[in-house]
């Protein structure tokens, strides 16, 4: 089996490129040029894989259609897993257009080669529960209705739409995966869990003195991706295209998730959270609880982790990497200071 991943250096390529990659699939993934290397998270997969060409990585951008058709005829997978976006909500309220243009253009280009395509090609969209904008407390499934609150949302909303369509009107193999929050040491750092993890860890280190959030009452219905990506590749193994629901059914404040983290090493939260505004969103996804009883009915599909398991996972992995910032401060390779301006 032929595998193309696009967004493979991001925390659920890596992990998906693993699963596969141990399945004995062919794994090619869609590589955007940086002025740095963005690797990292699939470093070892790369040093691994690449020279018995099983992981081959392409130069590309989801923008630059005609170069994503012409991968898709030269490579000619039997599944194709669209994960790329600029996936940060509250980045998407300051660059609209290009979070917009990244999140429609590359699955409506890839759905167009696979109508036009002689072989019936299996497409996966990574679709979210940020496009149900989470205004209710409702437990929220296939069937609930859809009112996103950011740009990032509403582009995902016509990546979800625009899926469903090419697959009643062509007959595509068009899979929507609805995942809620899924995390992982693996996480970007300036997502809210990756961020209290590691400065858990720098704190613990003695390297970072306060961590400073936004919105501490929103909720999340937070999995482990190891646990999402099993469920992406089980949907593309159903005998139809379907949508579904990913999720816990267990939802927790950003709050809860700190004082988890902090008691994880037996420090008071409250000696540490500070709240500043310039984290607040211009618009808040205040609540979100998912219902994944399609998934794991009909695929068998459940979580393993647990939100306190999650919690751990993600402490203990932050502990050992401020242990190695701690070695480099010694020998005065970093600085002491660490901190993303605004998101
Ligand atoms: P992520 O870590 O932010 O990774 C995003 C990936 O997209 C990266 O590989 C990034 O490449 C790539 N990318 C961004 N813009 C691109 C472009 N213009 N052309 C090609 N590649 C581009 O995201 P993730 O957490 O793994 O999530 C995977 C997908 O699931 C995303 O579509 C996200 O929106 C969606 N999703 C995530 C969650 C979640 O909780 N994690 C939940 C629901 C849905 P670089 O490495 O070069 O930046
Ligand atoms: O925010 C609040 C923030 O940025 C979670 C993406 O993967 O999941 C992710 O989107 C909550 C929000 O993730 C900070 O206001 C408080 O209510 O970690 P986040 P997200 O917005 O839920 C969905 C399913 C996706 O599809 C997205 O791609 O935490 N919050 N203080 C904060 N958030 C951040 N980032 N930073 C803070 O300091």
């Amino acid at each position: 089996m032929k595998a193309l991943i696009t967004g493979i250096t991001g925390q659920d390529g890596a992990y998906l490129t693993q699963l596969l990659l141990d399945k004995d699939y062919e794994v090619h993934g869609l590589l955007r040029r940086s002025s740095s290397i963005n690797t990292s998270r699939i470093d070892d997969l790369i040093s691994e894989y690449t020279a018995e060409n099983r992981l081959q990585l392409h130069y590309s951008d989801l923008l630059d259609s005609s170069s994503i058709t012409n991968l898709i005829n030269s490579i000619n997978p039997d599944e194709i897993y669209n994960l790329a976006a600029q996936s940060h909500v509250s980045v998407s309220f300051e660059n609209p257009i290009y979070t917009t243009q990244v999140g429609t253009l590359g699955s409506i280009t890839i759905l167009e080669a696979l109508k036009h395509s002689d072989k019936k090609i299996k497409f996966y969209q990574a679709s979210s529960s940020e496009m149900f904008g989470g205004g209710s407390k409702e437990s929220l499934n296939e069937s609930s209705a859809f009112n996103p609150k950011s740009p990032y949302g509403a582009s995902k909303v016509f990546a979800h739409d625009i899926t469903k369509i090419y697959r009643d009107s062509y007959d595509v193999f068009g899979v929507n995966g609805i995942l809620f929050n899924h995390e992982s040491p693996l996480r970007g750092e300036t997502f809210v869990t990756r961020k209290i993890s590691k400065a858990v860890g720098r704190i613990t280190a003695g390297i970072q003195e306060k961590l400073t959030l936004g919105n501490l009452d929103a909720s999340r219905d937070w999995g482990y991706a190891k646990d999402y990506v099993q469920g992406m590749w089980l949907m593309m193994q159903h005998e139809n295209p379907e949508d579904w629901v990913l999720a816990t059914g267990v939802t927790k404040t950003v709050r809860e998730f700190a004082i988890e983290a902090f008691n994880h090493v037996n420090l008071n939260w409250e000696d540490f959270v500070l709240t500043s505004e310039k984290y607040l969103r211009p618009n808040e996804v205040h609540y979100l609880l998912g219902d994944s009883s399609k998934a794991r009915k009909e695929l068998k599909w459940k979580p393993s982790v647990d939100f306190s398991g999650l919690v751990k996972i993600m402490v203990e992995y932050d502990i050992n990497e401020a242990k190695k910032d701690l070695a480099l401060l010694k020998d005065n390779l970093i600085s002491p200071t660490w901190e993303y301006p605004k998101i």
